[in-house]
């Protein structure tokens, strides 16, 4: 198996993050990529493949504001990382202000995702790594692994969250849907509801995106990840919700795997993308399932045996003295 990544997916540094009431330690560290790659032997360097394939998925509105955000912070007078603290909610009017501090309550949906100095170099070779990975599998290739950071799946066609800026995962499947392929379906196994994803693919028919997580009853991101979201006009049906309570382990992550993967085989699609989050791991300091590094092996084998071609995009997993043998060990199956 082919494993992508790119250098610059490293100058990404926020150094906090408001969480629960307090500003704590960024957890979505740089050190996670390094984890990533220490735990592969040999690396392969992204392809850069230009804006048009990020443009497919995102407005260029907001691709312009993650290009220019941080500068306009500084030029404010503004030191660190660029934060959100007014969002237009519920009868604001959309106005188009030019006022940094407008601007990222405009394009954020929380205070946890800020941008640094180099987000948005990371963020553009992070989509570069999925299309890299992507392109791969349209030449032929059974499966891929994407060292996708910062990760993705919470950012829509026009928002950031969730540490996520550019939607890796969404940005890979339009491409394959651009470069010929009929039916796309993603299959999100990350501990948190790929919301962005959802979202983007909507009210489509040709892509299927399925989560699994933890229900945002309890958890982030609390305002999707609903059983009862499942999809709107051609997509209805294409979008399937499987929530899950704090605790699980793999007996009880396994039999919704398993529905999944027969909605999966049901749409027929002709390739599969799977955002992996290691946030699902028992030790993972923000999240609340008890997988363990083994069970990972079982993960992968369940989604191999669906012989569809895979992608793999690496998203949450906080553990970083973990997560290299997590990732590894759910790659571990695919051919
Ligand atoms: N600091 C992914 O795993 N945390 N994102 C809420 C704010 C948000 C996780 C507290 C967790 C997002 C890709
Ligand atoms: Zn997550």
């Amino acid at each position: 198996m082919k494993i992508f990544s790119h250098p610059n997916q490293r100058a990404h540094t926020p150094t906090h993050e408001l969480h629960n009431g307090e500003m704590v330690p960024y957890a979505e560290k740089s050190e996670r990529f390094d984890a990533l790659r220490g735990a592969f032997g040999s690396l392969i360097e992204s392809t850069d493949y230009g804006l048009d394939p990020i443009l497919a998925v995102h407005d260029a509105d907001y691709v312009e504001f993650l290009q220019s955000a941080h500068a306009a912070w500084k030029e404010a007078g503004r030191k660190g990382d660029a934060f959100p603290y007014a969002f237009p909610v519920r009868r604001r009017r959309a106005l188009d202000l030019s006022r940094i501090d407008a601007q990222l309550g405009r394009y954020a949906f929380d205070c946890g995702t800020p941008i640094a100095e180099r987000t948005w170099t990371a963020a553009y070779w992070t989509a570069q790594t999925a299309l890299s990975g992507m392109v791969e599998i349209l030449g032929g290739a059974t499966s891929s692994l994407a060292l996708c950071r910062p990760p993705g799946h919470h950012a829509g066609r026009d928002y950031m969250g969730g540490y996520c800026y550019l939607n890796a995962a969404a940005i890979a499947a339009q491409a394959a849907i651009g470069h010929g392929a009929q039916r796309v379906a993603v299959l999100d196994v990350d501990y948190h509801h790929g919301n962005g994803t959802q979202d983007i693919f909507y009210e489509r028919g040709d892509v299927l995106t399925v989560s699994l997580h933890a229900d945002p009853s309890t958890d982030y991101p609390f305002y999707w990840g609903h059983a009862d979201e499942t999809g709107d006009g051609a997509g209805q049906g294409a979008n399937l919700n499987l929530p899950m309570p704090r605790g699980t382990d793999w007996t009880g992550y396994q039999g919704q795997l398993e529905n999944a993967l027969e909605t999966v085989l049901d749409f027929k699609p002709d390739l599969l993308a799977v955002p992996f989050g290691a946030d699902t791991f028992r030790d993972d300091p923000i999240s609340h399932f008890e997988i363990d590094t083994t069970d990972y092996a079982a993960m992968g084998s369940l989604i191999a045996a669906s012989g569809l071609p895979c992608l793999i995009l690496t998203e949450g997993g906080y553990n970083i003295a973990h997560l290299g043998e997590n990732v590894k060990s759910f790659a571990g199956p695919f051919a």
